[in-house]
C-alpha cells in the first residue's frame, strides 16, 4: 500500500534509479498495485447503522496525511506533498498555511505526521514527521534525483496561528537501499507519559538487527515506534533493548511499516496498525520491547505468510524484547492504516472506546470492539451484523469476513481518523483532500454550512447523475462481475468473448477493491494496455475494446485473480491498427 500520484510515471522512473544505483537488489516485490488507492465514492460515504451519517467538513486539502486539533473546529492538517500545515477552521481550509516545509515526496515520502501537546506554561507544542527536502524544494527527489536530508521530526511552537521556532529532534536516514521511496512511517503521538512516540518503517529494505536480521548491523533507528521525551531527549527510564543510542530510543522493533497508532484511552496501552507486503496486514498491542517479527514474520507466526518457516525463536531479541502474534490480521492486502479509539460516547454506548481503523485500497472504515481485558480483539459481541463466527479467530482470511467488521466506505483511501475536540465525534481524513465527519443522524452539526459546499439538492442532483451514467455505461454494455480472490474464477463469466467495438463493464460485488488491468502480476508490461485503478465494493467500470485479439487482465492487489477477454472481428469494424487496442472509459473518475 502507499502514497503515489502518479503511478506510471514514478514506477518507470524507481526502475531507472534501481538499475542505475542498486542493481544488486532484488525487485522481486515491487508491485505497482501496491500503490494503487481508493477514490472517493460517487456517492456520499456511508455508514452501516441507520442512526448514524456522514457529513463532509471540506474537500479543499491536497493529499492530506495527518491531522491534530487545536480547538473545538480548529484542526491543523499535514499535506504530504506541498509540505504545508493547513488549518481547517470552523470547516475552512485558511488560505494561508500555518507552516510550509520541503519535503521529499517520492512514494510515501512527505509530511507524514502532526501531534499536538499543550504545555503547563500555557505554551503549545506541535510535533511535525516529515522527509526533509535535500534542497529546499518540494518534490526534487522525484524530479531531479536530490536525496532528501532524512526522515525528520521537529518540535514547533504554535504561535498567532503559526508554527515557529523549530528544534530537530530526531534525525533518521531517508536513504532507501532498494532506491524505493517506501515504508516511512510517519504518525507521531503524544503518549499518557507526555512522551512523544513516532513510528518509522524500514525505509526500503534497511536490513539490520531491527528487522530481525541476526548477523545484520546494530539497529539504525528504523522499523520501529521510537519513544523520546519532548526535547529530543532518550527516556531516562528507557534501557528496554539496550542503554545506547539509537537502541534506547526503541519502543518497540521488527516493524515493517505503519500508518497508525493510538493508546487505548481505559488502559494506557499502546496499539498499531502494520502493513504486510502482499499478505499479512495487522493490528497489534504494542507493549514495551514489541518485536513484531519483520523482516521474518508478517501475520500469525504460525501461518508463515511470508515463507521463511521462521518461528518466534528465530528473531532477535534485545534486551527486554519479546514477540507477540497481531491481535487481528488479514490474510489478503487492504493496506491498513489510520487506528483511533472513540474516546466519547457521542455516536452511542455500544461505540464508546472502540477502535476504528482505515485503509487506503478500499477506503473502507473498520469497527473492533476489545475483550473484557482489553488486551485483545473480540468480534463476538450482538453489535455486529453477519457471520462474526468466521472472525472468531482474528482473521480475515477471505474478503466476505470484511464485511462483518466493515462500519463505512465510500470515504476514499484513508489516511487518518481523529476524534473531535469538543464534539466527540470521529473525524475521517482522505488523501482525495476531503475530511468528514461521522454525527448522529438526527443531531444538528455544529458546524456552520461551507459556502462552497453543495446544497443537499445539488448533491442528490450529482448523485443521481451518476446512477445515470452508470446506466448509460450499462446500456449495451456486456456485463460482468468481479467475484473476489478465486484464481480463474475471480472474474465471471471467464474468459469473456466478445466482438470488436463492444464494451464490457464490471462491476465489483466483492468486499473489497479489486482491479482490471492488463497483462499479469510481474509482468513488464502490466497495465499498459488498460488499468481500471481501485473499483471499490459496488461500483463499475467499462472498457470498450476496438481490436481483435486475446487480453489477460489480472488485479494488481491479488495478482492470482485472473481473466481473460477475447475479442473477434466485429462485422461493422474493420481492425483500424492503431497502436492502443482498447480505449477506456473513465467515467467514475469524472466525479
Ligand atoms: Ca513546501
Ligand atoms: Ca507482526
Ligand atoms: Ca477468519
Amino acid at each position: 500500500m502507499g502514497f503515489m500520484r502518479k503511478k506510471r510515471f514514478s514506477l518507470s522512473f524507481i526502475a531507472l534509479v534501481f538499475i542505475m544505483v542498486f542493481g544488486m537488489y532484488s525487485s522481486s516485490q515491487t508491485s505497482y498495485g501496491a500503490y494503487s488507492k481508493a477514490p472517493l465514492s460517487p456517492n456520499t460515504p456511508t455508514i452501516n447503522d441507520d442512526k448514524l451519517t456522514v457529513e463532509k467538513i471540506t474537500d479543499g486539502l491536497d493529499f492530506p496525511t495527518s491531522m491534530a486539533f487545536v480547538g473545538p473546529n480548529d484542526i491543523l492538517v499535514t499535506e504530504k506533498n506541498t509540505g504545508k500545515v493547513m488549518r481547517v477552521l470552523n470547516g475552512q481550509v485558511q488560505a494561508q498555511p500555518v507552516l510550509d516545509v520541503a519535503v521529499a515526496t517520492l512514494i510515501e515520502r512527505g509530511l507524514l505526521g502532526i501531534a499536538v501537546s499543550p504545555q503547563p506554561d500555557g505554551k503549545t507544542y506541535v510535533f511535525l514527521y516529515y522527509t526533509e527536502s535535500g534542497n529546499g524544494v518540494d518534490g526534487s527527489d522525484e524530479v531531479s534525483l536530490v536525496e532528501p536530508l532524512g526522515n525528520r521530526l521537529y518540535r514547533y511552537e504554535y504561535v498567532d496561528g503559526q508554527l515557529i521556532n523549530p528544534l530537530l529532534l530526531l534525525d533518521l536516514t531517508a536513504t532507501p537501499p532498494n532506491g524505493r521511496g517506501e515504508h516511512n512511517g510517519g504518525k507521531v503521538l503524544i503518549g499518557p507519559d507526555k512522551n512523544v512516540y513516532v513510528v518509522v518503517g524500514e525505509v526500503g529494505a534497511h536490513r539490520t538487527q531491527a528487522q530481525n536480521i541476526e548477523d545484520g548491523p546494530p539497529p539504525n533507528g528504523l522499523g520501529g515506534v521510537l519513544r523520546i521525551t519532548q526535547d529530543g531527549q532518550p527516556v531516562p527510564s528507557n534501557p528496554i533493548f539496550g542503554d545506547e543510542l539509537p537502541l534506547n530510543l526503541y519502543y518497540a522493533m521488527g516493524i515493517r511499516n505503519s500508518f497508525g497508532m493510538d493508546f487505548d484511552p481505559l488502559t494506557g496501552n499502546l496499539w498499531d496498525t502494520e502493513n504486510g507486503p502482499a499478505a499479512g496486514d495487522e493490528i497489534n498491542l504494542v507493549g514495551p520491547g514489541f518485536n513484531s517479527g519483520f523482516a521474518l514474520i508478517q501475520g500469525y507466526a504460525g501461518d508463515d505468510l511470508s515463507a521463511t518457516g521462521a518461528s518466534a525463536d528465530d528473531l532477535v531479541m534485545l534486551g527486554d524484547g519479546y514477540y507477540d502474534d497481531p491481535k487481528f490480521a488479514w490474510t489478503f492486502p487492504i493496506g491498513v492504516t489510520a487506528l483511533k479509539f472513540l474516546n466519547s460516547d457521542k455516536l452511542g454506548s455500544e461505540y464508546a472506546n472502540n477502535m476504528f481503523v482505515g485503509d487506503i485500497n478500499n477506503g473502507l472504515l473498520y469497527r473492533f470492539t476489545l475483550n473484557g481485558e482489553r488486551d485483545g480483539i473480540s468480534i463476538k459481541n450482538d453489535t455486529y451484523a453477519g457471520n462474526t463466527q468466521a472472525l472468531a479467530d482474528n482473521n480475515a482470511n477471505d474478503t466476505p469476513e470484511n464485511r462483518v467488521i466493515t462500519f463505512g466506505q465510500g470515504f476514499g483511501g484513508i489516511t487518518d481518523i481523529q476524534v473531535g475536540l469538543g464534539d466527540g465525534y470521529p473525524y475521517v481524513l482522505s488523501h482525495t483532500g476531503s475530511m468528514f465527519k461521522i454525527l448522529p443522524a438526527a443531531s444538528e452539526s455544529a458546524a456552520p454550512q461551507i459556502e462552497n459546499q453543495p446544497s443537499a439538492a445539488a448533491a442528490a442532483a450529482a448523485a443521481s447523475t451518476n446512477v445515470a451514467q452508470n446506466d448509460t455505461q450499462m446500456t449495451g454494455s456486456i456485463p460482468a462481475v468481479i467475484i473476489g480472490i478465486r484464481d480463474a474464477a475471480s472474474y465471471a463469466p471467464n474468459p469473456i468473448e466478445i466482438s470488436a467495438g463492444q464494451t464490457i463493464t464490471w462491476f465489483n460485488g466483492d468486499a473489497i477493491s479489486h482491479t482490471v488491468t492488463s497483462g499479469a502480476g510481474g509482468d513488464p508490461e502490466e497495465g499498459d494496455l488498460f488499468d481500471s485503478d481501485a473499483i471499490i465494493p459496488d461500483q463499475y467500470y467499462s472498457l470498450t475494446f476496438d481490436n481483435p485479439g486475446s487480453y489477460g487482465y489480472y488485479c494488481i492487489y491479488h495478482p492470482t485473480m485472473v481473466g481473460e477477454v477475447n475479442v473477434v472481428s466485429g462485422t461493422a469494424e474493420e481492425d483500424t491498427a492503431e497502436e492502443d487496442t482498447a480505449e477506456e472509459d473513465t467515467a467514475e473518475e469524472d466525479t
